[in-house]
């Protein structure tokens, strides 16, 4: 018998606020966007805030108009994710099949875990109650037969909620929900099929295959059955990342060495962002290149060290450039990554006693190192959600791409 829950936390970067600023507890909190940003978007609000009718990603502006006395605070992501990377070492001590969906959200395979419905609810009592003591944070979960049930349990009685669906129950439930619990289908997709009359995931089940299919594309075919409670998607863990890297494929085909080397920079200062963020470093660095022609060439070489820092990323991205068929262009691709990661735990910022801690190579610590840590860090507090640019630079770019 299958088992799946799902995890989800309840108004997440608000409730780390709150948790972390108990004063602010019971007000209407709107996380969202940069300090000194008032053009950008809500990420959460507090329950409270809902009252009010603001939304997920919607502009600061119409937040602010709608709750004048509410809290605004400027997105910490370095915070939720540390908070994030806990909540998943927590859900990894009850069960090792967890599939990481977002930020907050994961599904767990329970079927090895749990012998019945009874167990698997003891256990989803423990893991929220794991999460409210450890965390000091509460999580809303679902336990279902499969995941589309699951995901859809475990929104049913937000915040700090748990519903259990046995497999008895799936027909019921289904019957009752209205389209807006049928996870998947965008607002597009739910506005047409209100205006062909449906409502429910009743009317739904009105509907044969192929009509599923005109109204929904693919997809429907796959509808037909979740809404009949038949989903068989498997939990899968993710495997860590075997590469980091970025591509861009320009508007206009890109030429001239100065334009080249500039994009060279971007991607090289993007990949090291993501790979400190992730806190990896890695030995084989891959160059891609598509021409005009969507001929293909890549060219790689690996180290006998590992690295992350963008200058060095941007100095063997540049090596690689002239081994490459045309260096210099026109190209409608270009990608840069870094594969052979290994883990690579950040330097203690401008303490010079202690000793480097890369993981694969003990050595002494070097000023560049440290400074480029502070770097990655100092952008990534700033940067807030989505933000690609670092906002500070340790002379970089270079003014010269040339010369670098
Ligand atoms: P959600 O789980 O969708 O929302 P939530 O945890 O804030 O609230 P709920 O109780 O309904 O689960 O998303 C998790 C976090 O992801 C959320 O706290 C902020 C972030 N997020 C955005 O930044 N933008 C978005 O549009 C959404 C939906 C979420
Ligand atoms: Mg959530």
């Amino acid at each position: 018998m299958r088992i799946i829950g799902h995890v989800d936390m309840d108004a997440f970067f608000a409730a780390i606020e709150v948790r972390d600023h108990p004063e602010l507890r019971g007000k209407p909190i709107i996380v969202g966007g940069r300090p000194g940003e008032p053009r950008g978007v809500v990420s959460t609000a507090s329950y409270e805030a809902r009252r009010y009718g603001i939304r997920s990603a919607m502009p600061l502006a119409t937040a602010f108009r709608l709750c004048p006395r509410g809290i605004f605070l400027p997105v910490d992501m370095p915070r939720y994710v540390a908070v994030s990377q806990q909540l998943f070492h927590l859900l990894s001590e009850f069960t090792p099949l967890i599939e990481p969906v977002s930020i907050d959200e994961a599904f767990l395979d329970l079927s090895d875990v749990a012998a019945d419905f009874g167990e698997a609810e003891r256990l989803a009592h423990a893991i929220k109650e794991a999460i409210k003591t450890r965390l000091q944070l509460t999580a809303s979960m679902g336990v279902a037969p499969n995941k589309f049930l699951a995901k859809i349990a475990s929104d049913l009685q937000k915040p700090d909620g748990l519903t259990v669906v046995r497999p008895q129950d799936v027909d019921n439930l289904l019957l009752q929900l209205p389209l807006e619990r049928l996870w998947g289908l965008g607002v597009k997709s739910r506005e047409r099929l209100q205006r062909a009359g449906i409502h429910s995931i009743a009317d739904l089940r009105l509907l044969s295959r192929a009509q599923l299919r005109a109204l929904l594309g693919s997809w429907g075919e796959e509808v037909y059955d979740l809404i009949r409670g038949i989903d068989e998607r498997p939990v899968t863990s993710p495997g860590p990342a075997k590469s980091v890297g970025r591509e861009f494929t320009f508007p206009e085909d890109l030429a001239g060495s100065d334009r080249i080397h500039q994009e060279l920079a971007r991607l090289a200062r993007l990949v090291s962002s993501r790979l400190a963020e992730t806190c990896q470093a890695g030995r084989t660095v891959i160059l891609k290149a598509r021409y005009t022609d969507f001929s293909t060439h890549t060219r790689s070489r690996t180290l006998p060290y590992s690295l992350w820092q963008a200058h060095e990323l941007y100095r063997l991205a540049c090596d690689l450039l002239q081994q490459l068929p045309q260096p210099t262009g026109p190209f409608r691709l270009l990608g840069l990554s870094l594969a052979g990661l290994v883990p690579y735990r950040q330097l203690p910022l401008l303490d010079e006693e202690l000793p480097v801690t890369r993981t694969d190579q003990p050595q002494v610590a070097h000023r560049s190192d440290r400074l480029d840590d502070l770097v990655a860090r100092i952008n990534r507090q700033l940067k807030g959600a989505g933000e690609e640019t670092p906002l500070i630079s340790r002379g970089w770019p270079p003014r010269s791409y040339h010369r670098y």
